[in-house]
């Protein structure tokens, strides 16, 4: 080799070291081995929704149990708040972390769109939607007690009705009733043997997210069928627990385990009645649009 080209050759490895120490002395800008630097792009701030929902214990809960998170917090607004801001990001393709699950339409609005894998499990994996009864239902009220025990249906279900209240605009709740009477087949398994009553009165305790309106909506159309007489209240997610405990109300389809509410349902399991999964395959943790270049929670930098 000649001398020239040696020295090119030194020159050449040198300017690339110069470069590299540039680019991390500079506080991470928008280069990141060579990659955006979607932390600071987002300002650590992943994009949550309202401070008593599950998911948004659980986000803060990633915080503290991730280093790479250090020094990021949840913007905790409302879930309509979060997909205007979805939306937003979307169109201007900029990077985003929201906090999002299944059963939701946010899949079906934005198919391009991941979960971030989560090597601490904090997010758990799939997740349950269980229905909760007081304790006593079984004696008191046993037609209810048997019907609710037997609604079980899926996230393909559960996600027509919301997507087809999104999109056209009508209320969820108008949408289960019309579910109901286009699935015969499956509301004759959930009323198998329960008897016809006159009125009988039933609080179901619920939450404010469609997925749980959608579910109520349903029960609460099929349990009227039978005679019944429904009332749904949407709570926050620890007096929706704190009802089953009081026997203030006297069920739920809304409680998200063995994650999600895992605090709430410690918090009040002596005095409620699991009566299992309503539905399987749920899931939590957070989510960005695919054209952000990164798949772990662990890609992410701390401040
Ligand atoms: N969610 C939807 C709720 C339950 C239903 C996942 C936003 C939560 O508590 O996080």
């Amino acid at each position: 080799m000649k001398n020239g080209k040696l020295a090119g050759v030194i020159f050449g490895i040198l300017a690339i070291f110069l470069l590299a120490a540039c680019g991390s002395s500079d506080g991470n800008a928008a280069d990141n081995n060579g990659k955006a630097d979607y932390s600071k792009e987002v300002d650590y701030t992943i994009t949550g929704i309202e401070p008593g929902a599950g998911i948004s214990v659980t986000t803060e809960k990633a915080i503290e149990e991730y280093d790479n998170l250090q020094g990021w917090n949840v913007e905790l607004s409302s879930t309509g708040a979060m997909m205007t801001e979805l939306g937003g990001a979307i169109e201007n393709e900029e990077p985003i972390i929201i906090t999002g699950w299944n059963p939701h339409w946010m899949f079906a609005e934005y198919p391009d769109m991941k979960y971030l894998e989560d090597p601490k499990g904090v997010y758990g994996g799939e997740e349950t939607i269980n229905s909760l009864a007081k304790t006593g239902l079984k004696e008191e009220k046993p037609e209810a007690y048997k019907l609710i025990d037997q609604f079980e249906w899926n996230v393909e279900d559960m996600e027509a009705i919301m997507y087809e209240a999104e999109e056209s605009g009508t209320d969820i709740e108008k949408v289960a009733i019309q579910w109901v009477e286009d699935n015969q087949d499956r509301v004759a398994e959930w009323v198998e043997g329960v008897e016809d009553v006159d009125g009988t009165e039933i609080v179901l305790a619920s939450t404010p997210w469609d997925s749980e309106r959608a579910s109520s909506g349903v029960l609460k159309e099929v349990m009227e069928q039978k005679g019944f007489n429904v009332t749904v209240t949407e709570l926050d997610v620890a007096i929706m627990f704190e009802s089953i405990a009081t026997g203030d109300a006297d069920a739920t389809l809304g409680a998200w385990l063995p994650l999600t509410h895992k605090d709430f349902y410690e918090a009040n399991q002596d005095n409620i009645v699991d009566l299992g999964p309503n539905l399987t395959g749920a899931k939590i943790g957070l989510v960005v649009p695919e054209y952000m270049d990164i798949d772990s929670i662990e890609d992410l930098n701390s401040k």
